[in-house]
């Protein structure tokens, strides 16, 4: 956490300033106000607000925060993904909410123009700029991969990051090294935090990583100068505290035992669970099973037929093979009397059929059941009935649906 910028620094304004300056009128500014409301996660200041009125009030004294965004090892998906909001677009963000002053993507000026673009905002905003670093950092042979203006990218870090008021390491690349730190790794891809680790850092892993989740921390902090509640990875409850398999739209076909066998049968078709597909939503914690992305109902992985690779889990994705069936270690159990996850639909297992009418035998084969599908021991990565199965799509459906 850190406080509120002061009202005073110079060369900043508040929204209120900006937007009078600007020739925006009231009505439209509680437009807008009541457009950030709908944005807002839950969990967040702004959402304990009760009219756009009062938010309007908080918000136009905020001063507008600076921020600079560097650019490191990544495809550009973080900013794409700030595109696709319309409540608030990109304008009114980076416009009205922010003062962005660094962004290569965005800006118009290049070389010299942006190096001294760069500097000139470190040394004016010292110790008040939010840094949003955007891809991981080579630090193999010091990290001559790649360079800023002649500076390894790890020194640019080092320079701009430690100068700023806090940093949010946007994405999977930023959090923890993400695509580029896969298994060769060979630039030695790390993180924000495996470098500064001292500074005060949030992290938004997901690959893209939703943005409303980015938003939702600005908002909190040019409203308030706080910083929302962090978990023990740096990434914000409000977004991460529970898991994709808790809110999954297809949660009623695992709890029934409907798993999608190979991708195009009939069950894949019928939107059936995708855990036998290598799907990792019980074990990764996000949250785009309510948010989806680019505005569009059901444009989220799961939405569109494919497993969850675990984008948001430093443990998951980049590391487990996309398409292997993991042990589930959450406690998101369903009760005890619904189907183990590998028994075919229709079928009663041995043991099942032994325990039939022992009301206490039932009670004890359902716990085992729930025992083998949430094990407690920290390296048993076995599944029931299919250990260390890799569903490669393409061998033959067992149970195709009618
Ligand atoms: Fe990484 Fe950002 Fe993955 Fe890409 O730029 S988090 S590769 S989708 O989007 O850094
Ligand atoms: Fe959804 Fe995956 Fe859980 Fe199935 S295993 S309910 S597809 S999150
Ligand atoms: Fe990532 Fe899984 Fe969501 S792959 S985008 S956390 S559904």
């Amino acid at each position: 956490m850190f406080g509120p910028i002061k009202a005073s620094s110079r060369a900043l304004e508040s929204i209120d300033e900006r937007l009078l300056r600007c020739g925006v009128s009231r009505r439209a500014f509680l437009q807008f106000c009541s457009s950030l409301m709908i944005a807002a996660p839950f969990g967040l200041a702004i959402t304990d607000k009760l009219t756009p009125e009062a938010v309007a009030v908080d918000l136009g004294k905020v001063i507008r925060p600076p921020v600079v965004w560097l650019h490191f090892q990544d495809c550009t998906g973080c900013t794409e993904t700030l595109f696709r909001p319309s409540h608030p677009d990109l304008s009114d963000l980076i416009l009205n909410v922010i003062s962005l002053e660094y962004h290569e993507t965005l800006m118009a000026g290049s070389g010299k123009q942006a190096e001294q673009a760069l500097s000139e905002a470190v040394e004016r905003y010292s110790g008040k700029y939010v840094c949003v670093v955007e891809g991981s950092i080579p630090t193999r042979d010091r990290g001559i991969y790649m360079k800023l203006a002649g500076r390894p990218a790890m020194n640019v870090l080092a320079d701009v990051g430690g100068k700023a008021a806090a940093i949010v390491a946007i994405g999977s690349c930023a959090a923890w090294g993400g695509i580029p730190s896969a298994d060769p790794d060979p630039t030695g891809a790390v993180g924000v935090a495996d470098l500064i680790p001292r500074k005060t850092i949030v992290n938004l892993p997901g690959c893209p990583p939703n943005p409303y989740t980015l938003l939702g921390v600005v908002l909190q902090f040019a409203e308030s100068g706080t910083l929302p509640e962090l978990d023990e990875q740096r990434r914000p409850k409000f977004a991460y505290d529970r898991d994709i398999h808790e809110q999954c739209p297809r949660r009623a076909h695992f709890d029934a035992g409907r798993f999608v066998k190979q991708f195009g049968d009939q069950g894949h078709r019928e939107g059936w669970c995708l855990y036998e597909m290598g799907c990792k939503g019980p074990d990764t914690h996000a949250g785009c099973s309510t948010r989806h992305f680019n505005e569009i109902p059901d444009v989220w992985p799961i939405g569109i037929g494919a497993p969850c690779i675990g984008c948001t889990e430093k443990s998951i994705a980049f590391r487990v093979p996309m398409f292997k069936v993991i042990q589930i270690h959450t406690r998101a159990a369903p009760p005890e009397t619904y189907a183990p996850i590998v028994a075919p639909e229709g079928k009663i297992s041995p043991m099942a059929t032994g325990l039939a009418g022992l009301g206490a035998g039932a009670l004890i084969g359902a716990g085992w059941v729930a025992s083998r599908k949430f094990s407690d021991k920290p390296d048993d990565d076995s599944v029931p009935g299919e250990t260390d199965k890799v569903n490669d799509g393409d061998s033959e459906a067992e149970t195709a649906p009618e």
